[in-house]
C-alpha cells in the first residue's frame, strides 16, 4: 500500500516537472500582447521611434525586446521606467502608468541621440 502512494506520487511529482520544463522550453510569448511592442532593431525603437500614446491612470504594458546583437535598453526617467541592458534577443515587460498629463522622452541609454522618442499621455 505504502509503496503504491509513493509510486504514485514518483510519477506525478514526473508528470509536473515535464509538464514545466514543456512551458519553460517556449520562452516568453509575445503573441498576446495588448498594448505597446517596441522592437530595438538596427538602433532605432520600430525602425522611427514612433510617438506612444498612452490615458492618464491607466496603465498600459509595454514590452521591449532587442532585435540587435549589441545591447540596448529603454528608459523613461520621468515616468521611472528602466529596462535594464537587454542583450540580444533578450525583452523585458513593464507598464506606462502616469498619473499625470505630458511628454514624456523614451530613449536608450547606450544610443540617446539615434533611439529617443515621445510618450504623450493625456
Ligand atoms: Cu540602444
Amino acid at each position: 500500500m505504502i509503496a503504491i502512494v509513493v509510486i504514485s506520487f514518483i510519477i506525478v511529482g514526473t508528470l509536473w516537472g515535464v509538464s514545466n520544463i514543456i512551458n519553460q522550453s517556449e520562452g516568453p510569448s509575445i503573441k498576446n500582447v495588448s498594448g505597446i511592442l517596441l522592437i530595438a532593431q538596427n538602433n532605432a525603437f520600430n525602425k522611427t521611434n514612433p510617438d506612444i500614446y498612452a490615458t492618464v491612470n491607466v496603465p498600459m504594458k509595454l514590452v521591449v525586446v532587442n532585435k540587435d546583437f549589441v545591447r540596448h535598453d529603454l528608459i523613461v526617467d520621468q515616468l521611472k521606467i528602466n529596462t535594464a541592458y537587454l542583450s540580444s534577443e533578450q525583452d523585458f515587460t513593464t507598464a506606462i502608468a502616469s498619473k499625470k498629463s505630458g511628454i514624456f522622452e523614451y530613449y536608450c541609454s547606450l544610443h540617446p541621440t539615434t533611439m529617443r522618442g515621445e510618450i504623450i499621455v493625456k
